[in-house]
């Protein structure tokens, strides 16, 4: 006999490894990253639009916020077991929004599950779900959308046996572990591990930060029925993200409602390669040390300070401040009064990284079509201090860092593989500029397909916005992913469970 899904919510609470209420949140919350609703707040929001927070899987709508989160990639070796154990033992086991929201639900370990449409194929499911970059997997768009040099791809993620990620976050490593043994033991043998990547945030004061420094995961959309919006946050649809919510204009199967497809990508950082591009290239402010003018370059790349304010708003000088007001730090639109949108970028640079994957009023009206959620974790240890000493990664494997990149949509050709593709790897975006912006100085890629291809974009430098800063190498090497679908908890129960 079929449990009911309110009788397997019961169920997950129980289940959970350690019974003990949580005193302290498996979440980071640095002051910069905007707070999640409280659980009443989220029950009337999505009361009002009918989202169903405890059917919706808890990864998808809380951005970046996780501290120990470990990604363990699997291949479906039983079918028939692993659809009976994934019914029967994991559903208990998954974490929905409603549990993430206040510190007494949270399980602990948050347990999401996510499967490619091999793994879909695997449990017998063959119907569309509408996504042609997901049916065909990020392999097949990997040189000419994405640009990756494939070599330097991971094999496991170059292959064809990746069906499915686990995505397990708690606050220490020790519980993620726990947790995984906890969910090996339950699946008995119907899958194996194809690769695993263990992310974190950063220690002490970076807590939150990615490894080139800056503050992550400040501008994220707000959801309507989910979030309530801050200021200069846009708020869209939650059919942006959530299959056959309101504003996704696409048909799909009924069972997939409230799914969303998840992008994953490893993407290495060379960190001390880019600390020794800021200390080369440094601004020339005469006001500033050497230091600061390497700084000050670094921000205008990115769009904001490694604190997270804004150049836009704080456009020559660290704003930690402003940079910590979640009131503030997300309210600018690249407009100021007597300025002209089209050639100024004495405030911020059209080529920015922030800029570039949104550019918010540089589109009139604004962009509400190509917008994903973030949801990724640093991966990789501190820089040591021979790389430090050498500006040059290591090339120890052990040593490698970088974010592992995860986004929600709802349609991956108009959410990541967009903005990869047609606004950060595009020299001309945006769009009606009195100079050509040039290619993402963070994530671009000059040539499809080729690592290290110069990259050639202007406004860098706020005395002369024409200069041209050549960028001769990637500072961030994607070493592959694949595309996701990250089902709701009810078809997890009555579709994939069962198999066609
Ligand atoms: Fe980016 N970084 O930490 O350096 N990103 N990003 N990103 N990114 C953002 O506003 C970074 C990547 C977006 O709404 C910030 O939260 C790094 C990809 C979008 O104003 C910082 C990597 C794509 C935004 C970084 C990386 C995007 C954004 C500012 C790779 C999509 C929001 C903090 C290693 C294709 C823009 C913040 C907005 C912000 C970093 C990758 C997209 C600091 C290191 C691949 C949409």
């Amino acid at each position: 006999m079929k449990l009911s899904l309110a009788s397997f919510l019961v169920a997950a609470v129980a289940l959970q490894p350690a019974l003990s209420v949580r005193t302290n949140s498996l979440l980071i919350d640095p002051a910069a990253l905007p707070a999640l609703p409280s659980a009443q707040q989220a029950a009337s929001a999505s009361a009002d639009v009918g989202l169903n927070l405890t059917n919706i899987q808890g990864d998808i709508l809380i951005g970046m916020k996780k501290n120990k989160e470990l990604f363990f990639f699997f291949t479906i070796v039983n079918p028939t077991l692993f659809r009976s154990q994934l019914g029967s033992g994991i559903l208990p086991l998954i974490t929905p929004t409603s549990q993430l929201l206040a510190v007494d639900t949270q399980p602990t370990t948050a347990v999401n599950i996510a499967f490619s449409q091999r793994g879909l194929n695997a449990l017998g499911i063959t119907d569309d779900l509408g996504d042609t970059a997901f049916t065909n997997g990020q392999i097949d768009n990997v040189a000419t959308i994405l640009g990756d040099e494939t070599s330097n791809w991971e094999p496991a993620f170059a292959g064809t046996g990746i069906h499915g990620v686990f995505l397990l976050a708690s606050d220490t490593i020790d519980n993620v572990n726990a947790t995984l043994s906890q969910v090996q033991n339950i699946l008995n043998g119907s899958i194996t591990e194809a690769y695993s990547l263990q992310g974190q945030a950063r220690p002490g004061d970076e807590q939150g930060h990615e490894h080139f420094g800056f503050m992550d995961g400040i501008s994220n959309p707000a959801v309507t029925g989910f979030s309530t919006p801050l200021p200069g946050q846009q708020v869209l649809d939650p059919g942006l993200f959530l299959l056959g919510e309101s504003g996704d204009l696409v048909s799909r199967p009924s069972w997939a409602k409230d799914g969303s497809f998840l992008a994953f990508r490893q993407l290495q950082q060379r960190v001390p390669e880019f600390n020794a591009f800021l200390v080369d290239n440094a601004l020339s402010n005469p006001n500033l040390t050497a230091d600061q003018n390497a700084e000050l370059l670094g921000a205008r790349m990115m769009g904001r300070w490694k604190s997270g304010a804004p150049v836009d708003l704080a456009p020559t000088v660290d704003d930690p401040v402003l940079a910590a007001d979640p009131q503030q730090n997300n309210n600018f639109n690249y407009t100021h009064p007597g300025f002209d949108e089209a050639t100024d970028q004495t405030h911020c640079p059209f080529s920015a990284h922030v800029r570039k994957t949104n550019p918010r009023s540089d589109l009139n009206p604004e962009d509400t079509a190509n917008h994903i959620i973030r949801a990724g974790i640093p991966y990789g240890p501190e820089v040591t201090d021979a790389e430090n000493a050498s500006n040059v990664s290591s090339t120890d494997p052990s040593l490698e860092r970088g974010l592992a990149f995860v986004a929600y949509q709802s349609d991956i050709n108009n959410g990541f593989a967009f903005l990869q593709q047609n606004w950060a790897n595009n020299a001309n975006f945006i769009f009606g500029k009195a100079t050509p912006p040039g290619i993402d100085p963070i994530i671009g890629t000059g040539g499809l397909g080729q690592a290290d291809v110069p990259r050639t974009p202007s406004g860098l430098d706020p005395s002369d916005p024409t200069r041209i800063i050549t960028i001769n190498q990637d500072f961030v090497v994607s070493r592959g992913g694949e595309y996701f679908f990250s089902p709701s908890l009810s078809a997890i129960q009555n579709t994939l469970s069962l198999g066609a």
